[in-house]
């Protein structure tokens, strides 16, 4: 009796502790990114207005399929990343469908404090931010949110921004949103907060 008793109990005791983690596990915070006070730019003089954005033309499944970045063709610059095309062009890529994007710049966080990043992407998406990489979705998929991503900020300024995105097929999207220390709702990172250096 006791040993069948013992027999039970130790997968029952792991299969306990997994159900405990997999239960636990989402309401734990996230830690937030501690963005270095170094990285930052004081000022937005001499940047341009939006982010950067070089393109390749490949039908990949996943973000680490994307390639051939020497041979990448710059587009006009994205004002914002509020980009819900449907089926039609790939941000300023001028194409449809098979498009892989790089996209660089910089996010002006104009005080400190705990801010919200938040990032919706069909298809795969990786956001870095001043060298750290907040979030990734690196496979095909429809328009899919990414949980609040927190980013602590000690000193205001201009921080490098990257986005590595492809659309497949079918519909796209990508948007950027935050939400500013004190809370709100999150909003698209307005234009006036994105820059980059132009050349
Ligand atoms: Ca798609």
């Amino acid at each position: 009796m006791t040993k069948a008793f013992l027999l039970v109990r130790g997968p029952l005791a792991a299969a306990g502790a997994a159900l405990f983690l997999g239960l636990a596990a989402p309401a734990l915070p996230a830690a937030a990114a501690e963005l270095p006070a170094a990285a930052a730019r004081a000022d937005g003089a001499g940047l341009q207005p939006g982010l950067a954005v070089a393109y390749v033309y490949d039908f990949v499944r996943h973000l680490s399929q994307l390639g051939g970045w020497k041979q990448a063709e710059a587009g006009p610059p994205l004002p914002q990343l509020d980009y819900r095309s449907g089926e039609g062009e790939v941000l300023t890529s001028g194409e449809n469908n098979g498009v892989g994007a790089n996209i660089q710049g910089f996010i002006h966080f104009d005080r400190p404090g705990a801010w919200l990043l938040k990032v919706t992407a069909n298809d795969g998406v990786r956001l870095t931010v001043a060298g750290q990489q907040l979030y990734e979705d690196p496979t095909v998929h429809g328009d899919r949110d990414s949980e609040p991503l927190p980013v602590s900020v000690a000193k205001a300024g201009w921080y490098p921004l990257e986005m590595l995105y492809f659309e497949r097929k079918g519909t796209a999207t990508l948007r950027l949103w935050w939400s500013p220390p004190g809370g709100g709702e999150f909003q698209i990172v307005p234009a006036a907060a994105l820059g980059h250096t132009g050349g």
